[in-house]
């Protein structure tokens, strides 16, 4: 599901009182501040303590580059080690989305993330986050402390966390899952793209620490030197009981764009949905930079239930249900290589309420990863609503039967989540993520077992759990935005036929004329190729045109409905302007003649009648007041004396021709209206001087109809009928109806 589906939006609201305790008291602890020397250059490398000897020749070298010279402790492995972050630093936007903003709050988060995850494990109640002045960001957590007992190789968990790409995975559901088992990009990405990191764990009685100068591990000597080591510092004695985790980094400023920032609102909002995840937790977040800000402290009591409240606006239509859930479902890792399947223990929380207003908010995450994208958890859950709305809550709902009728009561996910305020949660190990910034939840097997769940524990609400008067009231909510949905969407096909018409409501297809009144004329012109000299011919003053380019609707045959869709006749209609059917008004008619202007050829007849038909059904008063006239083009045309000669029929032409003593071969045959030039038309059937009209009156109408049934016949596919009307009524067809 992408971010920008419909309404659903990422959490990004103010805090709300109710939810979240305030103080002003800031507590900062002064700790780190030993390390925290002011870097003033954007190359941060040169000027810092202790590495300005080495930076200015080796400043092209990578750091395992010089790692290597510098120091006899590192070994290949550790080489190796710098070189994987490097390639974080090589390709930022793979591990971070970017190096804007957004990258920069990512690094954010992930530190911010780490604490909450002890403090989601149970072994932390307080986490404060410091925005330095300096730029730097510290997140300390009284969690157990990363654990800092030397590996096999001289090395600690808290060297690992920060030094391996990845090392969650490694560690995978073993002790050191908060250095990625449960995240994204892992804390080690957070060093590749720091140009300092300072590490320090209360535990056994003493703060240790470890610094990172540009990924590499270290300390700094009494003389202020940095130097290269695995081994910890001891900073202070504390009370033997006293544990937790400090973490403070400096963005490298190589790294991140000049314009990028760390953004107050968006580190509180972080903080505060957060807060949600972790019922008891509290996060003190200070911003020290620029004027100075208050701390503020942010507690939630309850669940998720607590969040959805946070996030409800307005008036509610139900209480918050609430789903709690456990599941298992296996799934295949390679372990070295080898395809093994696990067994995974999944928790589905879900708290989800509706509200009067027509906004969907659905918050998501995987254990206490805010997923944005959605991802296989919401996609279960929207199916499981789909499905309860759909065969439980809105079968047999009176409103919508007519709809039923014609299968279109179904309610669409936007139906049944006008209003809907939903936080899903999935706990389980090793998520899989997806997309460019990997906000979306890919682990397939998670859909089904949110589905399952969320369809259980919705329908028990619907059946009985529920308060009837709020069920019936969600019924109604649904129903209605599905009766809406519905009409809105005649209303659009309504309005897309409208926007066929220009913005005058004239049909984009009429060249109007621009006097209108008794003496103004309508030319409904067959085809194209006669309308382009009909339109140059014409006294644009008085004459306006109406190509016919469709399928002219047959109205003695069709219902109104067909009549009023088809585009020829709709267009018609308008054009003349006085409406149609019983009010007509003929007093209105824009044009005081209506001109049929087709071929002397079968289709053109046919066109004709259909025209006639139309009329007579739908605007019959302009009959009946001999307002409707057929153009009579001429079939022969020959030149006597420089002028043109027209003959209307083949009778005529024989006598003109013996008469002007002009031989057949040099008369020219019009096969259509289109064969004639600008002059021609304008002379035969434009020039109210020298034009031949016929009059179409109330009879003519009524042959018109009969004979549209004829062409029905003739022209339609029912070819037996189409024979046997033939046989029987050659003569009629000849010479009657055909004629009009
Ligand atoms: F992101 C981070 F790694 F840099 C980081 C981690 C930052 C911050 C501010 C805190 C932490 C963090 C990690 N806080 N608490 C922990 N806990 C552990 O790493 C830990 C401690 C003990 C045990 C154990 O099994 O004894 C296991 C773990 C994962």
């Amino acid at each position: 599901m992408a971010a920008a589906k419909k309404t659903t939006k990422k959490t990004t609201k103010k805090p709300v009182k109710k939810a979240v305790k305030k103080t002003a008291k800031t507590t900062a602890r002064k700790g780190a501040t030993a390390t925290s020397k002011k870097k003033t250059g954007s190359s941060a490398a040169a000027k810092k303590p202790g590495v300005n000897k080495v930076s200015k020749k080796a400043a092209t070298k990578s750091p395992a580059q010089r790692a290597s010279k510098r120091s006899s402790d590192y070994d290949q492995s550790k080489i190796q080690v710098l070189e994987g972050l490097d390639a974080v630093r090589k390709r930022p936007g793979m591990y971070i989305g970017g190096t804007g903003t957004e990258g920069l709050h990512h690094l954010v988060w992930e530190i911010i993330d780490n604490a909450v995850d002890e403090a989601a494990a149970g072994y932390a109640s307080h986490v404060e986050v410091l925005l330095h002045k300096d730029g730097s960001i510290e997140v300390t957590d009284n969690g157990r402390g990363i654990p800092i007992g030397k590996k096999s190789d001289g090395r600690t968990a808290l060297e690992v966390v920060f030094t391996e790409l990845h090392a969650g995975g490694k560690f995978g559901s073993g002790a050191y899952s908060a250095s990625g088992g449960l995240h994204g990009v892992g804390a080690s990405v957070v060093n590749a793209l720091s140009s300092k990191l300072v590490a320090e764990v209360d535990r056994d009685g003493a703060t240790w620490r470890l610094v990172f100068l540009d990924r590499e591990p270290g300390n700094y000597l009494s003389s202020g030197k940095f130097k290269g080591t695995s081994k910890l510092a001891k900073v202070k004695k504390v009370p033997g009981s006293r544990t937790g985790t400090r973490v403070r980094f400096w963005p490298d400023l190589d790294v991140f764009d000049p314009e990028a920032s760390i953004e107050y609102e968006q580190v509180r909002d972080h903080v505060a949905r957060v807060c949600f995840l972790v019922p008891g937790l509290n996060i003190k977040l200070h911003d020290k930079r620029g004027k100075g800000r208050k701390a503020e402290e942010f507690v939630a009591a309850g669940g998720l239930a607590d969040y959805v409240d946070y996030l409800s606006i307005g008036e509610t239509v139900t209480d918050i249900v609430t789903i709690h859930d456990e599941a298992s479902f296996e799934e295949k890792v390679p372990v070295d290589g080898k395809v093994t399947m696990v067994n995974r223990q999944c928790t589905i929380d879900v708290a989800v309420r509706w509200v009067k207003g027509f906004e969907t908010t659905i918050v998501s995450f995987v254990n206490t990863i805010p997923t944005s994208d959605g991802g296989t958890h919401v996609a279960g859950f929207e199916r499981a609503l789909s499905r309860v709305a759909n065969e439980q809550l809105l079968s047999e709902t009176k409103k919508l039967k007519k709809l039923a009728k014609q299968g279109n009561d179904r309610a669409t996910p936007n139906d049944i989540q006008e209003g809907l305020v939903a936080a899903v949660k999935v706990t389980f190990p090793e998520p899989q993520f997806k997309g460019q910034t990997k906000q979306e939840l890919g682990t397939p097997a998670i859909q089904n077992l949110v589905y399952e769940s969320v369809k259980a524990g919705v329908a028990d609400w619907v059946s009985g759990g529920g308060k009837k008067s709020q069920i019936n009231a969600l019924r109604e909510k649904m129903t209605q935005a599905i009766l809406n949905r519905v009409a809105a969407k005649q209303q659009l096909d309504l309005r897309r036929k409208a926007a066929t018409l220009s913005s005058t409501g004239m049909p984009d297809k009429l060249a109007d004329c621009r006097l209108h009144g008794m003496d103004s004329e309508l030319l409904i012109v067959e085809g194209n190729s006669a309308a382009g000299p009909a339109k140059q011919g014409r006294d644009s003053e008085t004459m306006a045109v109406l190509p016919l380019r469709g399928k002219v609707v047959n109205a003695g045959k069709a219902s109104l409905k067909q009549v009023i869709e088809n585009t020829e006749a709709q267009a018609l209609i308008t054009a003349i302007g006085g409406g149609s059917g019983p009010d007509f008004d003929v007093a209105a008619s824009r044009y005081g003649r209506i001109i049929i202007l087709c071929d002397a050829d079968v289709d053109g007849s046919h066109i004709r009648c259909l025209l006639l038909t139309l009329i007579y059904h739908h605007m019959r008063p302009l009959l009946e007041e001999g307002m409707v006239y057929a153009a009579q083009p001429p079939l022969f045309a020959t030149k006597h004396k420089g002028e043109m000669v027209y003959a209307y029929t083949d009778e005529e032409r024989d006598k003109i021709a013996k008469k002007i003593n002009v031989p057949f071969e040099k008369w020219k045959r019009f096969k259509g209206l289109g064969e004639m030039n600008v002059d021609e038309l304008a002379e035969t059937t434009l020039n109210p001087a020298t034009r031949v009209l016929k009059r179409m009156g109330m009879d003519d109408a009524k042959r018109a109809k009969k004979a549209g049934e004829l062409f029905q016949i003739l022209m339609g596919n029912d070819v037996a009928t189409r024979k046997e009307y033939i046989v029987s009524n050659s003569s009629l067809i000849d010479h009657d109806l055909l004629d009009i």
